[in-house]
């Protein structure tokens, strides 16, 4: 059972946003099984999206990516469930969408690395870091979902 709250941070980035994907990308989550724990829309501040990007800081897209990220509000959530990590970025699909195949959210609703709409943690020890630096500790939600059963056996 305490595998089942395993927890990952997804953000649909500005383009994800404008392009009016939040829906759909939120409906995949859901309907998969997991469970959502926080949400949070919000234009982020410069500071805290280098400080999401800081082992990219010295690869050449970093700035680009920085201000691509500040370029619109962004919908930051924290999805909870049983490998919820891994399974998260098959469904985000490969960073470059071109890699991802079809059925994959970057697969399926996008074409370039620099324009990908979503974010996903790639490990569980960057998803606690991730979760840490996007929420505080009481924006996490705490309940019980009445589906649980029928998802776990
Ligand atoms: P991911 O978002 O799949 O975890 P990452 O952490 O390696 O990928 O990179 C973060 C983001 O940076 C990625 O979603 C899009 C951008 N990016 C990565 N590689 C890039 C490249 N070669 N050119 C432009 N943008 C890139
Ligand atoms: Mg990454």
């Amino acid at each position: 059972m305490p595998g089942n709250q395993e927890r990952t941070f997804i953000a649909i980035k500005p383009d994800g946003v404008q392009r009016g994907l939040m829906g759909e990308i939120i409906k995949r989550f859901e309907q998969k099984g997991f469970k959502l724990v926080a949400m949070k829309f919000q234009q982020a501040p410069e500071e805290l999206l280098k400080q999401h990007y800081i082992d990219l800081k010295d690869r050449p897209f970093y700035s680009g990516l920085v201000k691509y990220m500040g370029s619109g509000p962004v919908l930051a959530m924290v999805w909870e469930g049983l490998n919820v990590v891994k399974t998260g970025r098959v469904m985000l699909g490969e960073t470059n969408p071109a890699d991802s195949k079809p059925g994959t959210i970057r697969g399926d609703f996008c074409i370039q690395v620099g324009r990908n709409i979503i974010h996903g943690s790639d490990a569980v020890a960057s998803a606690e870091k991730e979760i840490e630096l996007w929420f505080k500790p009481e924006e996490l939600v705490a309940y019980k979902s009445c589906a649980e059963s029928w998802i776990y056996e």
